[in-house]
């Protein structure tokens, strides 16, 4: 703690030399909640086009091996807002609020002169600190005429779809509140495209008429991993929900004797009483139409028909979603085009973690399997990125916070634990060989068991060690489907053994040795005990 402070009043002391610099760039933050990079264009053509958050990849750099440290919300924004682990952040679930004695880039940045504001999601359990203005959707806020924590106005709520309201605070806030007498760092956060997948009113009919390419795993057996890949509850066909998910009415269930998986009918019950009649009008009328093919088809379909039906509407859903990210992107970048403000304001795209689109028979994240280990990120810097580039260096969710303070020509708290991309982005030699992985959150939903993993550009070790306690060697280059674990093939002997070494090493310099100490089971069995989970 008292480190951090020290760090702070450092950086705060530099204000006064800093704030006469030229040009410090604005900084814009956009990030999405769940957003795979194989929904994104320049990443993978096969299932959207997503021209507006192309145009950023295209004016400066897209890495094809982001990933992050935690795949799970409020930890990845954790450790952005904080560049450090999340055993160091403490924020290692979602379940309990972050810790604000953490001293964040924002708040660095608006203690040396930047004007700061942040829109959309949060997921915190408490309010942000170093902000000038922000509306936030308390936590994992709603689709359809969402309520908002709000800095200056309390609680509000507002009618209409919630990726066009985010972006229209945003717009609004550089229109009326930016100061031109300071750089500003703003961060543009969707809920989109987050379960339960609601599209906006405007897409409905184009995007659930549609039919997309299955993945090569989706019939996945997970007979080659070892026993967490298996028992993880996130199979598309026995947890996704007919009615919450795949919108098939309770009353449809009911008439086909299909059984509910979880609180399915009262999660979509709640989410259509939030739209007002027009909305649900809406809905309705694309509803009756997929209600009424399912019930002409279930009678006759096997396992395998089911689970290729509910990825299809999965996948109508969740991109449908995408399909206003992309164009509330495209207004962003618009709006700044045509104000002048392109020139000196790096853009950074990105999600909080990767997500599973039917690959292993999957959806939701968590694993360090690469769908929910990498995410998308592309930054562009007109005149000091260069357009066009691309790269495959192992760059982290932990890395963003020094990069941001690098920008703005502040030096970073010796305690965080990333790498500025600066040197990366331009031309400069930067390197890194591995990074480190740590997910916690378990026993909850999904039920992937805790793990941690070693990532260099050409394996994964990873260990399982909870509910169960095992070893998997992923040969990236030889199986990019991350089917088969290696580790116990004697071929890989001499791999496993450098891996080790490797692994310990990270562990130490991250200063890591947490297992099942963190305090998390406690918590999560109070909580339970209380009725909470
Ligand atoms: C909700 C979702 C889960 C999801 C978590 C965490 N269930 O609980 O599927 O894994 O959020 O997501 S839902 O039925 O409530 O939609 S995260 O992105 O916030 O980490
Ligand atoms: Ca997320």
């Amino acid at each position: 703690m008292k480190n951090y402070l020290l760090c702070f009043l450092f950086c705060v002391s530099l204000s006064d030399s800093v704030a006469q610099a030229p040009k410090r760039p604005n900084i814009i933050f956009i990030m999405s909640d769940d957003h795979a990079y194989q929904a994104i264009s320049a990443y993978d053509q096969r299932l959207l086009s997503t021209p507006n958050i192309d145009r950023i990849a295209k004016s400066g750099i897209l890495f094809t091996n982001a990933s992050v440290t935690n795949s799970i919300c409020a930890p990845s924004r954790a450790t952005i807002l904080t560049g450090k682990h999340s055993h160091l952040n403490g924020k290692v679930d979602n379940h309990f609020p972050f810790d604000t004695t953490n001293i964040t880039f924002p708040q660095i940045l608006q203690a040396n002169g930047y004007q700061t504001a942040m829109f959309g999601k949060l997921h915190f359990g408490n309010k942000p600190k170093g902000f000038d203005q922000f509306k936030i959707l308390p936590d994992q806020g709603n689709y359809y005429n969402p309520d908002f924590i709000t800095k200056n106005e309390g609680n509000i709520k507002v009618n209409g779809y919630v990726t066009d309201i985010i972006t229209d605070m945003t717009l609004d806030w550089l229109k009326k509140e930016r100061s031109s007498e300071k750089p500003f760092m703003l961060m543009y956060l969707h809920k989109a495209p987050h379960r339960s997948w609601l599209m906006a009113e405007r897409h409905l009919d184009e995007m659930t008429r549609k039919t997309y390419p299955e993945p090569k795993t989706l019939f996945d057996d997970y007979a080659g991993r070892t026993s967490p890949a298996k028992e993880a509850e996130m199979n598309i066909l026995s947890s996704m929900g007919w009615a919450g998910d795949n919108k098939i009415y309770p009353a449809t269930m009911d008439s086909l004797k299909i059984p509910e998986i979880g609180i399915d009918k009262r999660r979509f019950v709640a989410e259509m009483g939030r739209l007002t009649p027009s909305q649900k009008a809406n809905f309705d009328r694309v509803y009756d139409r997929i209600n009424a093919e399912f019930i002409k088809a279930y009678p006759s379909m096997s396992e395998q028909d089911k689970m290729r039906w509910k990825f299809q509407r999965y996948m109508q859903d969740y991109l449908g979603t995408l399909r206003a990210v992309d164009e509330n992107v495209g207004r962003l970048l618009d709006y700044l085009e045509a104000n002048n403000l392109m020139e000196n304001t790096m853009i950074v795209y990105t999600s909080d973690q990767g997500f599973y689109l039917g690959e292993h028979g999957w959806f939701d994240k968590r694993f360090v399997y690469d769908e929910s280990f990498k995410t998308p990120l592309m930054v562009s810097w007109p005149g000091q990125i260069k357009a066009g580039q691309k790269s495959d260096a192992l760059v982290q969710n932990l890395d963003f916070a020094q990069t941001f303070l690098d920008a703005a020509g502040i030096p970073s708290p010796k305690d965080m634990q990333g790498q500025s991309l600066i040197p990366l982005m331009t031309g400069k030699s930067w390197k890194r060989d591995a990074v480190y992985y740590h997910y916690y959150e378990y026993p909850a939903e999904h039920m992937v068991n805790r793990h941690y993993a070693i990532v260099t550009k050409k394996y994964k070790l990873i260990h399982y060690y909870f509910s169960a306690d095992t070893w998997e060697l992923i040969d990236r280059e030889k199986d990019p489907l991350e089917l088969k674990n290696v580790y116990d093939d004697p071929e890989y002997a001499s791999i496993r053994k450098t891996l080790h070494k490797q692994l310990d090493a990270l562990r130490l310099k991250y200063k890591d040795n947490s297992t099942i100490s963190n305090g998390y089971i406690d918590r999560f069995l109070n909580d339970a005990a209380a009725g909470k989970v």
